[in-house]
């Protein structure tokens, strides 16, 4: 894959006898770690480029020069996400032509339409754990964020809900999702000496996907049935919307590939993001009594704030709380980037023909010193207005970069923002089991095992 001019310049790290493991992405933190931010991970035959300094993320962030790479792992995803924006290949035409007809799903005035929704599910998220209060039971953290987020961009994206709340278990639509992205990670991990016949797996695995492909379909003919056409949201601009230039609409193989993309992509990440926020907040009390200070002084001590759509801009700390949480944490933890032409990086370190790729493991890039001496600690400062101005352009990249970058960043922040603001206001969090953070990896990251304790707040305590 990667030729480079001088190759024992280039740290290899050989993963081939010891495996990737369960945890890869935390493994491959732990390369850079020893061997610096620019090294090649040998798994058998598979060499994979890693870049994580800032000085080289500036340089792969240069359009001109790298564009997305659609690595391994999202070919594996293509497999139930297809040309879904998520994983398109970017000179795939159904790619600009889904990103032209979506892009105005996603505009203030979108989010606007989508606050009153997004409210409402934080409070079927807020009646679950006053009820666990009541009965004395912990609350199951990236459980119930996923079922917030869940719940959230099927309403307000399609008009569908899942009900994750009035259920148990996860929704079923969780669990094939979970088990096809275990999936993805399991492939990677493959062993090269490993036969390749693996029947039961991937038997498996294509009944999981169709099962997200059916879910799919209920969604879609939930809306037919509703009658309800001419809706904007997004499941309308897919169905209806036609394309500015061409006025082409997205036909029907490519639409189910987009509600795929979009109900993944739309609430696995903000939920982890979410869960990590909580993990910090109960581990640094000044942070959470300056982030108490704020939904304080918004919404004083009202049982029930009704927090209108500007108070979400509002909660300037709130956000750095979360922002600082993705810093550490970032939930999507790599993006690829494909060299255009041949061209050398790092000062000729390496040179790279058109087609090669170099990951950006994100969190390392957010412990590249450029954050200072100590990057591990919790520090939402670092997001004060004057300081975050003051970052260089690529230093902080959780949504990844470029054209490519996340469709839906306004919209998970927006929600996330608003649900820690709220639980924040209400609840004390208890930390009943001092918890250790343990992180899984099912190619995103999210805190496992972590339950609360929760009380109310009484006198804004
Ligand atoms: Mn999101 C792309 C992270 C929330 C929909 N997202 C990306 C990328 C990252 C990312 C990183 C770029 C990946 C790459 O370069 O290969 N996304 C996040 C994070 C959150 C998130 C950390 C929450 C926090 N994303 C959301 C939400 C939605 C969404 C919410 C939808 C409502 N993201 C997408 C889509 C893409 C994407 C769609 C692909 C965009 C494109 O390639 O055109």
């Amino acid at each position: 894959m990667t030729r480079s001019a001088d190759r024992t310049a280039i740290p290899v790290a050989d993963m081939t006898r010891d495996g990737l493991g369960t945890r890869p992405l935390q493994r491959t933190m732990d390369l850079a770690r020893e061997h610096g931010p620019l090294f090649v991970r040998r798994y058998g035959e598979r060499d994979a480029l890693f870049a994580c300094s800032l000085d080289l993320v500036t340089e792969l962030a240069d359009e001109e020069r790298f564009a997305k790479a659609v690595g391994p792992a999202l070919e594996h995803v293509r497999e139930f996400a297809g040309d879904g924006l998520f994983t398109a290949y970017n000179d795939e035409p159904n790619w600009a032509k889904a990103h032209d007809i979506l892009l105005p799903a996603f505009a203030m005035g979108s989010l606007r339409t989508y606050h009153p929704t997004m409210l409402r599910v934080a409070r079927r998220l807020i009646a679950s754990w006053d009820a666990a209060l009541a009965d004395g039971r912990p609350v199951e953290v990236a459980e119930d964020m996923t079922r917030m987020t869940l719940d959230t961009i099927g309403l307000a994206g399609f008009g569908y809900d899942f009900g994750s709340f009035g259920r148990d278990e996860e929704h079923p639509f969780v669990a094939a999702m979970v088990r096809c992205l275990a999936h993805t990670q399991g492939l990677l991990a493959r062993r090269p000496d490993d036969g390749l016949d693996h029947p039961a797996q991937d038997a498996a695995f294509r009944a999981d996907a169709d099962y997200l492909a059916g879910v799919v379909d209920e969604v879609i003919d939930a809306r037919r049935a509703s009658g309800e056409t001419g809706t904007d949201d997004l499941l309308g601009l897919m169905l209806q919307a036609p394309h500015r230039v061409s006025g082409e609409t997205l036909d029907p193989a490519n639409i189910r590939n987009q509600v795929i993309t979009f109900l993944i992509a739309g609430h696995e990440t903000t939920s982890g993001a979410l869960s990590f926020a909580l993990y910090h907040l109960l581990k640094n009390p000044a942070v959470l009594r300056r982030a108490r200070d704020e939904v304080d002084a918004l919404w004083g001590d009202a049982a029930d704030p009704e927090p209108a759509f500007e108070d979400v801009g509002r909660l300037t700390y709130v956000r750095q709380v979360l922002c600082e949480a993705l810093r550490l944490w970032p939930t999507a933890a790599v993006f690829g980037r494909t060299a255009r032409a041949d061209t050398e990086l790092g000062g000729g370190r390496l040179t790279m023909r058109a087609g090669d790729t170099a990951f950006v493991l994100t969190p390392m890039l957010h412990r590249d010193p450029v954050w200072g001496d100590n990057v591990e600690l919790f520090d939402p400062d670092r997001f004060a207005p004057e300081r975050e101005a003051a970052l260089p352009p690529h230093a902080f990249k959780p949504f990844g970069t470029g054209e490519r970058a996340c469709i839906g960043r306004q919209f998970a922040l927006h929600e996330a923002v608003m649900l820690l603001g709220l639980l924040i206001h209400r609840y004390r969090f208890l930390d009943h089991t001092g918890y250790q953070l343990l992180i899984r990896e099912t190619l995103t990251f999210k805190p496992e095992g972590f339950t609360l304790e929760l009380a109310r707040r009484t006198e804004r305590a």
